[in-house]
């Protein structure tokens, strides 16, 4: 993440956010569908109202099919669409324009009813750095003429691209902050990649991540690795997971921060499974 988020800098984002959103009819809420929470920002609540979100789970590839169903359930009691999405391989991507396509015929319908003049529905996407909004708009334009680097807000010379006939989408993602001030948001965001952690060195997280997995499901650690019998602190995990994997140095130590790069990796990458880090909040409310 190249941006650097500062008090004038979240000011002028979130005006041009709250700009270009007076021009769309909807937001596409990008979200990591590992840490829905953690990969949201606080503020867009405020920014657009439930009626004018859908949520999109990206990088769903890499999350657990069952939690998603959770938080896909989860944002339905919202009232708010949400579709679990894949934007490298373009998996979900019909699913949710299809969504989108069924929002816009209300909307016509209303306009239509008001006598109002018939156009496609204007929609853009918003999601914190890394989340994979270049990804989703390449792959809902079918080539790869987004832009890449990250811009805070929406910059000017706003293009509208055809998506089909009946929805435009904005060129230029909205780019809001995550929830830096959470502790644990901080730890999700670097275990996932989208940040580097400020707070942990790559062991304290690899061992953050190690006392997850093996609170999810031993099976995973065993599997991944190959180790029948785990050790029973998660520095001696670490340990074996390092030694598996030729993590070892001079005298035949091992080396536990390059076996903490190896497991991020491996997690990161989904070489682990389909793991996910958050589940739905057992109370609706609380969100
Ligand atoms: N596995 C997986 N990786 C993804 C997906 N979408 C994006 N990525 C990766 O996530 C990283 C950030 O994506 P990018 O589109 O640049 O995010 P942006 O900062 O929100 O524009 C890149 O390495 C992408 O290849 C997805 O659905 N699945
Ligand atoms: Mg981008």
């Amino acid at each position: 993440m190249n941006i650097q988020w500062f008090p004038g800098h979240m000011t002028k984002t979130l005006k041009q956010i709250k700009e270009n959103v007076k021009l769309v009819d909807f937001a596409i809420e990008l979200l990591d569908a590992r840490i829905p929470y953690s990969s949201n920002n606080p503020e867009l609540k405020r920014l657009i109202p439930a009626t004018k979100r859908i949520v999109a789970l990206n990088k769903s590839d890499l999350a657990h099919p069952g939690i998603t169903s959770s938080w896909i359930e989860h944002f339905g009691r919202q009232s708010i669409p949400a579709v679990a999405v894949d934007s490298l391989s373009g998996s979900g991507v019909r699913d949710l324009l299809m969504q989108l396509e069924a929002k816009g015929e209300d909307i016509r319908e209303k306009w239509r009813r008001r006598g109002r003049r018939n156009r496609p529905i204007r929609v853009m996407i918003v999601g914190i750095p890394n989340v994979g909004k270049s990804s989703l708009i390449n792959r809902i334009v079918g080539k790869a003429s987004a832009k890449t680097g990250d811009r805070p807000g929406v910059t000017r010379g706003k293009q509208w691209i055809k998506v089909t006939k009946h929805i435009d989408l904005l060129d230029t993602p909205g780019v809001l902050w995550p929830r830096f001030e959470e502790k644990n948001v901080g730890i999700n965001l670097a275990l996932t990649g989208a940040i580097k952690s400020e707070i942990l060195s790559s062991e304290k997280l690899a061992l953050n991540l190690i006392e997850r997995l093996l609170g999810a499901d031993p099976g995973l650690l065993k599997r991944g690795y190959g180790i029948p019998g785990l050790k029973d602190t998660t520095y001696g995990v670490l340990e074996q997971v390092g030694k598996k994997r030729g993590c070892l140095m001079k005298g035949g130590r091992v080396d536990t921060l390059r076996a903490s790069g190896v497991l991020l990796d491996d997690f990161r990458a989904g070489r682990l499974g389909r793991i996910s880090l958050e589940m739905p909040p057992a109370n609706p409310e609380q969100e």
